[in-house]
């Protein structure tokens, strides 16, 4: 592969470090901009970026090889397994995992990711019934995944798949989001209340696509 993938980014912002994971996973060349929240220039909410993508949102993508342009961070995963992933390191073994697969993202994306960012936005505007209602809604999530987990190793099969990997981001940032909950602000709390899912998570965070993409991570956060 020779022309790198064009992706735009946000330093902070969880979602498109999902899809580092799978550039590192796969060995995929990719070159970033990142962004930030506003309309100025370099801003999602420029009118020049929203051209590329009308919601005013990072990740987006572009592939010179394949002229593709793709926003959402699992559809574009779901992109760069189904065009680079040439040792099928995450094919699933049955139509029912293929679905499955797509279930834990649709949960990622519909569940995980807005109540988590919801708890850290009342937290922002100080509103603390909020923070105590999105929190409560973070740890039913929590549940949901112990639940799931329960005499399972990864959340599809007998491997890890698109699904766990989509969740590290924004369980990495627990001690921000559940900052204040007495009982589930401490990695000890979240193991002691959710040991399946924190077995899981302290696994899938040890992979070295996960640790890479935390180095990243904090070196873009550094300068
Ligand atoms: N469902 C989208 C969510 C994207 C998203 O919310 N991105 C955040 C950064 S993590 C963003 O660009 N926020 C800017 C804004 O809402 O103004 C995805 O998974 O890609």
């Amino acid at each position: 592969m020779s022309q790198p993938i064009e992706f735009w980014s946000h330093k902070v912002g969880p979602n498109p470090w999902k899809n580092v994971i799978i550039f590192e996973e796969l060995g995929i060349p990719y070159t970033v901009k990142y962004l930030n929240f506003g309309n100025n220039e370099e801003g999602v909410e420029h009118p020049d970026f929203l051209k590329k993508n009308a919601a005013g949102r990072v990740p987006l993508i572009h592939d010179p090889i394949t002229g593709i342009i793709l926003t959402e961070s699992n559809v574009i995963n779901h992109y760069l397994v189904d065009h680079y992933d040439k040792g099928h390191i995450f094919a699933t073994t049955s139509e029912q995992d293929k679905y499955l697969v797509d279930k834990y993202l649709g949960f990622q994306s519909s569940t995980q990711a807005p109540f988590y960012a919801q708890s850290l936005q009342m937290k922002n505007k100080g509103n603390m019934d909020g923070v105590a209602h999105f929190q409560n809604l973070v740890k039913r999530t929590l549940r949901t995944v112990d639940d799931e987990l329960r005499g399972k190793e990864y959340l599809v099969g007998d491997k890890c798949t698109l699904a766990d990997l989509a969740f590290i981001p924004w369980d990495l940032m627990l001690d921000f989001v559940l900052q204040g909950d007495t009982e589930a602000e401490t990695a000890q709390g979240r193991q002691k209340l959710f040991p399946n899912w924190y077995r899981w998570h302290t696994k899938i965070a040890q992979r070295p696509s996960v640790q890479r993409m935390i180095r990243l991570k904090q070196e873009a956060n550094s300068n």
